[in-house]
């Protein structure tokens, strides 16, 4: 058998609303609930966008504490915070979410247009967030748009400022990154340090032939509401659940089970390890 897979399920993100999908997660007892049924489904990481009561991305700290409370009172799975948050919300407000400690967080390393706005994560902030994640003991995942992302990133782990294993999300398919197609995901993986953690993110269509293709290269894999709302062209996903059951079949079709939490924990050098409260 080969390694196991760490499946991930991004919950809601930062784009869609209910109007473009009424199962879309978007209150803390929603995505509570939707955690849950993720992690019933064979995910261990729930990456986690939270809404204002206008449905609006939102930084709000004592939000992101009460959804990770809300997560943790229902099942033990593994708690990523999106640090991206939203294209209108600024870095330094998005910064202060590892401030509600959980157990990973991602880190967007650098600024570039997405679809028809802008991502700004200007290089003194991503070094300031890094530095923090690391003090805090919140592992970072990098997200990775483009090849010049990936330098950055390890320009970050040259100054000292990441944990081993290093851990990426490779995001093909936004506009203004690279573009999904096997080719830049294979240049972008044969780049990454020995022993780093991977999983490719496609966005849009090419979703679950580019998740199915890294699984395949041995990466890990991540699905959800907020990379596709469809579960097929014209079947709307009705939850999260049916999208992590689908991907579960996937890996195991590869003989690549999903890995549970100690697992998980274990190959991604976890603080804490699984089942433990990561908040204070
Ligand atoms: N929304 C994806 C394009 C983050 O939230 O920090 C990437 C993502 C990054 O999930
Ligand atoms: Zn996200």
């Amino acid at each position: 058998m080969a390694a196991p897979a760490i499946l991930t399920a991004a919950l809601t993100g930062p784009i869609a609303t209910k109007a473009d999908n009424p199962a879309l997660p978007t209150t803390p007892d929603e995505i509570a609930a939707e955690a849950q049924a993720a992690w019933e489904a064979g995910a261990a990481i729930v990456h986690v966008h939270l809404r204002d009561e206008d449905g609006q991305p939102t930084a709000d700290v004592e939000l992101a504490r009460r959804t990770v409370a809300l997560i943790e009172a229902r099942c033990p799975v593994l708690i990523q915070l999106s640090t991206g948050v939203g294209l209108g919300v600024p870095f330094e407000q998005r910064e202060q979410l590892v401030e509600a400690r959980p157990a990973m967080a991602t880190l967007n390393v650098c600024s570039m247009s997405f679809g028809a706005g802008e991502f700004r994560n200007p290089p003194s902030g991503v070094r300031r967030l890094a530095a923090r994640m690391r003090e805090l003991g919140v592992k970072a995942e990098l997200e990775i748009y483009d090849t010049g992302h990936l330098d950055f990133a390890l320009a970050l782990h040259a100054e000292g400022l990441l944990v081993e294993p290093l851990q990426f999300s490779i995001v093909l398919g936004v506009r203004g990154g690279a573009a999904a197609t096997p080719e830049n995901l294979i240049s972008m993986v044969r780049r990454l340090p020995a022993g780093s953690a991977w999983q490719v993110i496609g966005i849009g269509r090419d979703n679950l032939p580019l998740t199915a293709f890294g699984l395949a290269m041995g990466g890990n894999a991540r699905t959800g509401m907020e990379d596709t709302l469809l579960l097929r062209r014209g079947e709307p996903a009705a939850g999260n659940r049916p999208l992590v059951e689908r991907l579960a079949r996937v890996a195991r079709a590869i003989e690549r089970e999903p890995a549970g939490l100690d697992e998980a924990a274990e190959l991604l050098s976890l603080p804490g390890g699984a089942g433990q409260p990561s908040s204070s």
